[in-house]
């Protein structure tokens, strides 16, 4: 068939929107830098691009933004992201331990990859009382290791493939045998470190044996192959009451080399992110 002018015209600007149609990796970092920059203030003003659907998340509960973290003033002493071009999303976790209510957060960004619009923003806020909880601590060991990227990018296969099976070790007594632990592994649980002559570099330790407890469910993924890390969020269902729960794994060469835990384990338990105490003004 031929194509009059006119309809050569049409076909060009129908398809004009699509060329925009993609993520790109400055639109996801400039986010996280008004995220960070807007939990320096104290409030959610620097955030732009936000879509009309837009959701705040915090430790498994669905609440507005400025009744969440962001309503706090933070010093922020480390923070450290991973990018996911295909999800279009990010992870942040950040430290900010020099103040009489430190935080350790865990967020993940997702994006509309027609826009860049910022549809989620989904985190695992701690504070003190949560499990192994000490932000000078974990400001210390993660200051320490190095996510450069890789020289050869690990697959995403791979590393949702490992991240799993970590996570259903809970539920499912062959998960063990399937995870592609590292040696040296360093896990960072809250603060309790294996590293730095603490626990013998090795990640498998404190591993679960009751396999017949409930699942750490609801997991969302943000996946960066050129660093080798996946994030992933859930809900710790055999903690008790249920806990908001971020993991962050690093493999090199294929093999575990770091975990990162960050778990919300107060006896407020999930959707609840702080106490009115904490809360500034
Ligand atoms: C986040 O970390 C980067 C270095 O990785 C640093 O340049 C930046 O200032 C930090 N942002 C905040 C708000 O602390
Ligand atoms: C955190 O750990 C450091 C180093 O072990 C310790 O000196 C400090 O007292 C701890 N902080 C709290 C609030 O427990
Ligand atoms: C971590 O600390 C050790 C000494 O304890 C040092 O040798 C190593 O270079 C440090 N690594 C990074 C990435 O800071
Ligand atoms: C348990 O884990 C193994 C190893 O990853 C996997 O092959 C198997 O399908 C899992 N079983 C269930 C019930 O998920
Ligand atoms: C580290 O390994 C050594 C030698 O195998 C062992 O004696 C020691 O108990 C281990 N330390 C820890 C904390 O597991
Ligand atoms: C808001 C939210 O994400 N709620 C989830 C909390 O966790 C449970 C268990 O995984 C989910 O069913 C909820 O949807």
């Amino acid at each position: 068939m031929h194509l009059s002018p006119s309809r050569l015209l049409a076909t060009t600007l129908t398809l004009l929107p699509l060329t925009n149609a993609e993520c790109t990796r400055a639109a996801l970092l400039q986010t996280v830098d008004e995220y960070l920059q807007g939990l320096s203030m104290g409030q959610a003003g620097p955030l732009q691009n936000i879509a009309d659907d837009f959701l705040n998340i915090e430790n498994n509960k669905t609440i507005p933004i400025v009744s969440g973290i962001i309503g706090n003033i933070l010093k922020i002493d480390y923070n450290h992201t991973i990018v996911d071009m295909l999800s279009c999303a990010t992870f942040t976790e950040l430290v900010s331990s020099h103040s009489e209510k430190p935080w350790v957060i865990g967020t993940q960004i997702r994006h509309h990859p027609v826009d860049n619009s910022v549809y989620l923003i989904d985190s695992v806020v701690s504070t003190t009382g949560d499990w192994f909880f000490n932000a000078s601590k974990t400001l210390h060991f993660m200051q320490n290791e190095s996510w450069a990227p890789l020289d050869k990018p690990e697959s995403r296969t791979t590393l949702l493939a490992a991240a799993d099976a970590y996570l259903d070790m809970w539920t499912n007594a062959t998960a063990e045998a399937a995870v592609p632990w590292g040696t040296p592994c360093d896990r960072l649980e809250g603060s309790a470190y294996t590293g730095q002559g603490l626990m013998n570099d090795t990640c498998r330790v404190g591993v679960p044996t009751n396999h017949a407890q409930k699942p750490n469910s609801g997991r969302r993924y943000v996946v960066d192959e050129s660093v080798g890390a996946v994030s992933v969020l859930c809900v710790f269902e055999h903690m008790s009451p249920d806990a908001a729960d971020s993991h962050l794994f690093r493999l090199e060469g294929g093999r575990l080399r770091f975990v990162h835990t960050i778990t919300r384990m107060s006896s407020a338990g999930v959707g609840n992110p702080y106490p009115p105490s904490a809360r500034r003004g």
